[in-house]
Parts: C-alpha cells; structure tokens; sequence
C-alpha cells in the first residue's frame, strides 16, 4: 500500500458541496482507502482574474493503485462532476490533483508528484498540515516550513470536521 495526498479544488456549482461529493466518491472506490480529510476552506483564486474564490480540501488515502492508474481515475470522477477543461488555471467544478504518492519522486508526460505548485500554495499545504502536521516532502522539506514561507493571506477555513455539511 502507498499513501498518496490529494488536493481538491472547486469553483463552479456549489463548491463546497462539490468537494464533499468528490471525497465520498473517492472513498467508493474499491481501489482506496480515504485515511485522513481536512478542513474545508475558502480561498481567493490564483490565475485568471474575475473567477469565482475557491473551495479547497485534501484527502489522504492509502492505494495499491499505481501512479498513472490513480490518475486515471481521479480524472474520470472529475469528468462525473462536469468538469469541462478551456482556461489553464481556469474556473473549474472539480480539480483533483496528486499532490504526493509516497515518498516517490515522478516526472512524466502525464504527471509530475510532488505537484509542481504544491510549494508556493497555501491552500494545498494548509489542508495536508491538518492531516499531518509533521508531513515531509521526498526532498526532505517540510511542509509546516513551506507554509510559514507562503502565508496565510487569501485563505479561511469554512468547515472544521468532515462532514462538512
Ligand atoms: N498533471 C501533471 N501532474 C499532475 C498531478 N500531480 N496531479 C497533468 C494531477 N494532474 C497532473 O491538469 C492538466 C494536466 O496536468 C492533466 O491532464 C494531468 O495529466 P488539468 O487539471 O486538466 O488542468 P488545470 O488544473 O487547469 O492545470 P494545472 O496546471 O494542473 O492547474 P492547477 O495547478 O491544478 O491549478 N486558485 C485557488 N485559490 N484554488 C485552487 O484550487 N486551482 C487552480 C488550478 C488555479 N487557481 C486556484 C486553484
Ligand atoms: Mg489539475
């Protein structure tokens, strides 16, 4: 088994709600285990300006499912919440992103784990630090370290215990 971290994103119809379907769904599946969920919060949106704010999550989940294989299907219940792909950055209803799988380092067409922004987020690291506030990157950074650099400007907690609503 890996554990991996997920990061959810949601901007379009009902947001929160969005994300709490996409953590049942993600609990579904036969393939996963959801071991841990974070706060919910609201934050202001990076990228094209005139978007709506976003709601942001993250699971952890253990799998035996491999990388591009947990992409694949993280991608299929993205496409099941209407997710529809035009502006990179973009306002979109589900975004799922592999933030990590294990302590693997992955850099293929497809696919780059650890997420490549997940460093300058804080809406990324502030839900994995409520997982695991000890958490560490496969470099060896610390994530509560990361955040302390970024800040917590743009970002509020919504909802402390999944479930949300
Ligand atoms: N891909 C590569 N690595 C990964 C990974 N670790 N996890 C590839 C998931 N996918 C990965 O993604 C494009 C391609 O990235 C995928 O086909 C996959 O093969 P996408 O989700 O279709 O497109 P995107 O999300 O528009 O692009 P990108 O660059 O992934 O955007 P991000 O980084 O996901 O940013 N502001 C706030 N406040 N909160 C947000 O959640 N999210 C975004 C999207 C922008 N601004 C935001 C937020
Ligand atoms: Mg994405």
């Amino acid at each position: 088994m890996t554990t991996a971290y997920i990061a959810l994103g949601s901007n379009l119809e009902n947001p929160g709600l969005q994300l709490q379907r996409a953590v049942d769904d993600i609990d579904s599946l036969p393939e996963v285990e959801v071991s841990g969920c974070s706060k919910l919060y609201i934050s202001d949106p990076v990228g094209p300006k005139g978007q709506p704010d976003y709601c942001n999550a993250a699971v952890r989940i253990e799998t035996r499912l491999a990388p591009l294989a947990l992409l694949d299907i993280m991608q299929a219940i993205e496409n099941d919440h209407g997710r529809v792909r035009t502006v990179r950055w973009g306002p979109r209803t589900l975004d799922l992103d592999i933030i990590l799988y294990g302590d693997n380092i992955i850099e293929s067409e497809r696919l780059t784990v650890p997420h490549y922004q997940m460093h300058v987020r804080n809406f990324v690291l502030c839900p994995i630090l409520d997982i695991d506030p000890e958490l560490t990157l496969p470099d060896g950074r610390k994530a509560a370290t990361l955040l302390a650099e970024v800040g917590t400007d743009g970002i509020e907690v919504m909802a402390t215990h999944y479930p949300w609503f």
